[in-house]
């Protein structure tokens, strides 16, 4: 194992990571995070997103029960933007940016956490991000189709209802497209994805793998950024969810539910994060370079109070970390495979 401070390369951005195990020792006086709240009700009469109550803009929501979709009151593209773009040629460069956002509620339920619902409800969950990429890809001016979570307050989730958004838009954002670049330079010098080498890598190397089934990996990437950073990533090189078989769509729930348990084990606690598919751009073109995957970017750093901060040298030279890929990834896989609320 890499020991000592070293640097790693991260293929799919082009870019280094700082790797200092030697710093994991040192005191922490600072900011601590208030620990979620446990245990939710059902049913929440000032929540917006449950079934019945009434939105910031005054739309009633239905009495829905499962997965539901709807079109974000407070979007970040606006539809009908398009048009005049300015600026080329200096230094005042700018585009419109047309597009939809959508929220995504996983249940009815306002204290269901991913990793505490049933599998079947993840498997729908599973089929109506499937169905939103199937709808917003198809549309004309929609290129990129961006499923996200952001989970718990430090993240700035705004509302505990276990929710994600869908952001699609025209353009291929900047970190896509970038990632898009390095895929398809690996693609074409070796006829093969990067990621479907790099997970028979990994599977060799068995240090970094958290979880596998039939179809997927839970992996913490040999570059990850964050402490307990992983990667979800389909064994078979499919460019979007929208390529997976039933069984993979089966398979790709349960190691998300699997994944998730021990993230709540690791600190006893709902375990805050960023996460989100990376998938092809749906422009219309053939992609045999992307190959689909969920990133996991969560901020905690050694317990359920202390984060790690992206700042100081990060924000100018770049990402550091102490904690080795290789640590996290054993403290993962050795965690138990039931939630410690079910275990008491
Ligand atoms: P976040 O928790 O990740 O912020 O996502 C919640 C989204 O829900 C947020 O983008 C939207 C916010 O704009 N929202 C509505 O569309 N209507 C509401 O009544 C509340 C929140």
């Amino acid at each position: 194992m890499l020991q000592g401070s070293h640097r790693r390369y991260d293929p799919l951005m082009d870019e280094w990571v700082l790797v200092s195990p030697q710093r994991s020792g040192r005191p922490w006086q600072g900011q601590q995070e208030s620990t979620a709240g446990e245990d939710l009700p059902a049913h929440d009469p000032g929540c917006y997103l449950c079934p019945g109550n009434t939105r910031a803009n005054g739309t009633v929501n239905p009495a829905y029960t499962g997965v539901h979709v709807f079109n974000n009151d407070f979007p970040a593209f606006q539809e009908g933007s398009a048009g005049e773009e300015g600026g080329a040629d200096g230094f005042f460069r700018w585009r419109p940016e047309p597009g939809i956002n959508r929220v995504i509620c996983y249940s009815e339920h306002h204290g269901r956490t991913l990793p505490e619902m049933e599998l079947a409800e993840i498997r729908a969950l599973v089929r109506a991000w499937q169905r939103e990429f199937a709808e917003l890809g198809a549309l004309e001016h929609i290129n990129h189709v961006q499923i996200f979570e952001n989970k718990g307050s430090v993240m700035g989730c705004s509302n505990p209802h276990p929710h994600g958004q869908i952001w699609a838009q025209q353009a291929v954002p900047s970190r896509v497209a970038r990632k898009q670049a390095n895929l398809r330079r690996y693609f074409d010098r070796h006829g093969r994805t990067l990621l479907e080498a790099y997970v028979e890598a990994e599977l060799a190397a068995k240090e970094r793998i958290v979880l596998e089934n039939e179809s997927f990996v839970a992996l913490v990437p040999f570059w990850a950024v964050w402490p307990f950073e992983t990667m979800v990533v389909s064994k078979r090189a499919v460019p979007d969810i929208l390529g997976f078989t039933e069984a993979e769509c089966a398979a790709f729930a349960s190691i998300l539910k699997g994944l998730t348990v021990r993230y709540d084990n690791l600190f006893r606690t709902s375990f805050p994060y960023s996460a989100g598919m990376h998938q092809a751009p749906t422009d219309g073109r053939p992609h045999p370079e992307w190959h689909f995957h969920k990133l996991f970017l969560p901020p905690l750093l050694r317990s359920a109070t202390v984060k790690k901060f992206m700042v100081g040298y990060e924000m100018l030279g770049e990402a550091q970390r102490d904690l080795t890929p290789e640590t996290a990834a054993a403290m993962l896989r050795d965690l138990p495979a039931v939630h410690y609320k079910q275990r008491g």
